[in-house]
């Protein structure tokens, strides 16, 4: 694989980009390489600098559910662009935006637009101080909620990646409000409850987490959640920036049938570009500024290219009946192929996976249920797999501690190769 043109974007880049990149895990730094630079993407095919084609199955960490520059998400952007890019003033496409995410998503009735996920679960968090008038809030060691102060605590994602889940530059008084529990473990949070259930506001959790790896809650784990936060008055808050509109058109609640109280999300409602979003009950959205006293603004909120890619995407799961059906049945196919490769060579790993989101874990541990199996996993290992994919043409998350995600526009050539590809990577892995 020829990498001179990104070797030296990235010599530029370090000189003015602390690392050479604008989010760390991006910096390969955990598999031990030079990052590759984009040129462009179209469907399922990334191109680098050097020429060099992938499969991609990062799908931008989420949203490429119908791959790059689809030609609805285009037109809807340059459709909207000739008539302003930003105008800080209520435009339709908002109101657009908010009413097919209440239609879509069971537990919303009232939405509120911000420009990341991080800016959605601080709000999210805030919020659900203002409504209980508490300050303390439940979070899981190895999920990831964006790079929001009080979330920095055992966080997963990039966090976790390169060591550093507790960031320097959190305070002591912001640490102690994040009230620490064990993912897929009930009586952790109960615990946590019988000492200050008084004063917990919310218990925040990815409803598939995704950041530590893909790890699958229990039905039991997220009805106990919500049957503890509802007898003790906090909020169940879901981020589902990840699951929402993937795992389902509602997300994860409709796929599990939990409805949280708050939701977070992002990326897919994007449709690639900036976003995120929070909603829930009327009740609770209504202490929201202007109505009630809980404040948050945005000068790029319900941006208009942002609310029109995110339009298009939002009409296009709409229309696309065997959306899911299809990625669950794709998603399956590369799990059966890649269990079927760990046999073959004899190579230890565990596949979580749930619909279109997966995690090969090499390990030796049974299962990957919390943050301590996951990090189990040998990230060596992971490496060296990582490495020998790109070498393939499979462009994978830089990290075992991320997702594959397999699109809607992936073919079963392609999954056909990923699954070839794994195969070649897990026999290097025996050498
Ligand atoms: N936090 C993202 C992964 N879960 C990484 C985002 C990026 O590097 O673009």
């Amino acid at each position: 694989m020829q990498n001179k043109q990104s070797v030296a974007a990235f010599e530029r880049a370090q000189k003015c980009i602390p690392g050479g990149v604008n989010s760390p895990v991006r910096a390969f730094k955990s598999v031990g390489m030079n990052p590759v630079f984009v040129k462009k993407a179209k469907g399922t095919t990334i191109t680098d600098l050097d020429g060099n084609q992938y499969i991609d199955c990062l799908a931008s960490w989420g949203p490429m559910l119908f791959g790059h520059a689809h030609e609805r998400i285009l037109q809807a952007i340059s459709d909207a662009a000739v008539n302003g890019t930003s105008f800080g003033a209520p435009s339709q496409y908002e109101t657009e935006m908010a009413e097919r995410i209440v239609r879509m998503v069971p537990s919303i009735e009232m939405v509120r637009m911000v420009s990341s996920g991080t800016e959605a679960t601080m709000s999210a968090i805030r919020l659900a101080r203002g409504f209980t008038g508490r300050e303390a809030f439940v979070k899981f060691a190895g999920n990831y909620h964006g790079h929001g102060d009080s979330f920095l605590i055992k966080a997963g994602s990039g966090a976790m990646t390169l060591g550093i889940p507790n960031s320097p530059g959190i305070t002591k008084g912001t640490a102690k409000d994040t009230l620490m529990a064990e993912y897929n473990n009930l009586a952790s949070v109960e615990a946590l409850f019988r000492e200050k259930g008084n004063e917990i506001a919310a218990v925040i959790l990815e409803p598939v987490a995704g950041n530590m790896g893909v790890v699958v809650p229990t039905k039991e784990f997220l009805q106990g959640l919500r049957d503890l936060t509802t007898k003790y008055g906090a909020l169940l808050i879901f981020d589902e920036v990840i699951t929402g509109f993937r795992l389902a058109k509602g997300g994860a609640q409709e796929y599990f049938g939990i409805l949280p109280d708050l939701t977070t999300l992002g990326k897919i409602i994007g449709g690639g570009l900036p976003v995120g979003a929070y909603g829930g009950r009327k009740e609770i959205m209504e202490m929201m500024a202007p109505v009630g006293p809980v404040y948050q603004a945005g000068t790029l909120s319900g941006n208009p290219l942002a609310m029109a890619a995110g339009i298009a995407m939002l009409s296009m799961i709409e229309e696309t009946p065997d959306l899911y059906s299809e990625m669950e049945r794709k998603a399956a196919k590369l799990e059966a192929g890649i269990l079927e490769n760990l046999k073959k060579t004899g190579i230890k790993g565990v596949i979580n996976r749930v619909g279109s989101m997966m995690t090969l874990f090499f390990t030796d541990a049974p299962q990957v249920n919390n943050l301590d199996e996951a990090m189990t996993a040998d990230t060596a290992r992971y490496a060296a797999y990582f490495k020998q994919s790109l070498e393939s043409g499979i462009y994978l998350a830089p990290s075992q501690f991320e997702c594959l995600f397999v699109s809607y526009a992936h073919t079963d050539e392609e999954i056909d190769s990923m699954i070839a590809a794994n195969l070649l990577a897990l026999k290097q892995l025996e050498n």
